[in-house]
Parts: structure tokens; sequence; C-alpha cells
């Protein structure tokens, strides 16, 4: 079965991060790519040096292309910048069946800087949050949906991931990163369960894009497997190759960019 995918996020012209690095971890999985932009970029791998929020009417506009026309199987969520394109997201997902729909509770960018106003948590928590398939929150982005301090413990994030369950989320994958442990693990939170996912760090300073290609890679996975279990270590293990292989590209003069393609080249 082909599989159609598609990212609803923002631009990264440095093509680490945003909706360049979903549609390359969705070809990767030999997923096909749509694309829908709520904010164009200016980034590189130093950082964020400004931000052009698409008109939500704009992308309201692109979401009816797209999904008038093409059959899509599954669907990523990312950068959404402000709560009137939150809410245009959230109309079109309630008008559109997308069977599998990921959201990656973006806030702000490795380099610090914002990329969702503040006041748009409110409605990511009241519009998206209950009619999404899963949430892939790190601590930071947890503690600000739940309004509690960030996680510092294993035992935490697993409690932070059941109240975000108890909020109306059908699955939350809690991000470990944040902790500060020679291993990151990741829980999965789900209401037939809890289960732990470990990987060893990659001694590697180039993880622009990670959180964004885990979340696609996790689209583009989930309608071959069973359920998100199974995905999640897809998933992890695909992200898990790109950061091995990333210091192999020549990108940038910071946080370079995971190699997408390091199965092939
Ligand atoms: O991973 C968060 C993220 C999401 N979307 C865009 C980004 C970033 C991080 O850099 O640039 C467009």
């Amino acid at each position: 079965m082909r599989i159609n995918a598609l990212t609803i996020a923002g631009t990264d012209p440095s093509g680490g991060a945003g909706i360049q690095a979903d549609l390359k971890a969705f070809s990767a999985l030999e997923a096909y790519g749509a694309s829908v932009m709520t904010a164009l970029v200016a980034q590189n791998t130093r950082g964020v040096q400004s931000v052009y929020r698409i008109e939500p009417s704009f992308v309201s506009a692109q979401l009816s292309s797209v999904l008038d026309d093409v059959r899509i199987d599954t669907a990523k969520i990312g950068m959404l910048a402000e709560s009137d394109i939150v809410h245009t997201v959230a109309d079109a997902l309630e008008r559109y069946d997308i069977p599998f729909v990921v959201l990656d509770t973006v806030m702000v960018a490795k380099s610090g800087d914002p990329l969702l106003a503040p006041e748009a948590v409110e409605a990511i928590r009241r519009r998206l949050l209950p009619i999404v398939s899963l949430i892939t929150p790190n601590l930071p982005e947890a503690a600000a949906l739940l309004e509690c301090a960030q996680a510092a413990s294993e035992r935490e994030m697993l409690e932070q991931g059941e109240a975000l369950l108890a909020m109306g989320c059908k699955a939350v994958l809690m991000k470990g990163g944040h902790l500060s442990e020679s291993e990151s693990p990741d829980w999965l939170i789900t209401p037939q369960g809890s289960q732990r996912f470990t990987a060893p760090r990659v001694a590697t300073r180039h993880t622009h894009g990670t959180g964004c290609t885990l979340s696609a890679a996790l689209a583009a996975l989930r309608p071959r497997c069973d359920d998100w279990p199974q995905a999640v270590e897809a998933a992890k293990a695909y992200l898990q190759g790109a950061l091995v292989a990333a210091d192999s590209l020549e990108v940038g003069g910071g946080i370079g960019p995971v190699h997408h393609f390091y199965r092939w080249w």
C-alpha cells in the first residue's frame, strides 16, 4: 500500500528542520510527502533570524487544496506560530478524516527562539489535544501544557504523561532528552499502558531538527505498524541512524542537521 503523508508546519530554508526535515523523513521512510506551511522561518544552523506567519485564511486554503484532492493516510503537525492558525488547523482536522495525526507540540527552537505565541498554548490544549492521535512533547513542552514544573525524573515524566492523557490526549510520547542522564529515555503513555524506550545518547552536536524528524517518522511509519509502540520503536531506530551519520554532512557552522538519507549515501 502506498502511504500519503502530510506535514503542517513551518519552514527551514537551511533544510534541516521543519517542513524540509519532514519531507526528507517521509521520503526516506517510503511515504509520499505533501506539505502545508504555517510560517516561513528565516533560520539556519546558527539560529532563527526572522519569522513570517502565514495568514490563517491562506493556511486554510492550502489545507483545502491538499485535502480536497489527495487521500491523506497520516499527518504530522509541527510549528503553529499563533492561536488563529491552531484554530484553522483544528477546523480542517474536524472536517477531514485523517486516520493518524501526530502533533509535535513545538514551542521553542533549539536556539531558544519562540516558535509559538504563549497564548496559543491554550488553543492547542482545547482544540488539538482531544482530536490528534499522538502528541510528542519534550519536558519543557509537557510542563507548559500542564502549567506545572518541568519533570526532573522518569517518575515525574510518567506522571505528567498520565496527566496529559487525563486532559484528553489519546497517546503521549514524553521525550526525555532534557533529563540529565546518559540515556535519554522516552515514555509512551496510552490508555493501554506505559512503555519505556531508551537509546544511548549519540555523541554529535548536530541535532538540528531531531524533534521534527522523529514526529515525521512516527507519522510515516504508523500506517504500516500494528500500534504506536511498534511505530515508536521503528521511528527511534531511524532517528538514531540519522544522528549517528549527522557528522558526515557538511551543513552550516552551528548545530547541523541529522542525515535523513543515511541508508543510501
Ligand atoms: O523542532 C522544532 C521546530 C519546528 N519547526 C520549525 C523549526 C523547529 C526547530 O528549529 O525550525 C520550523
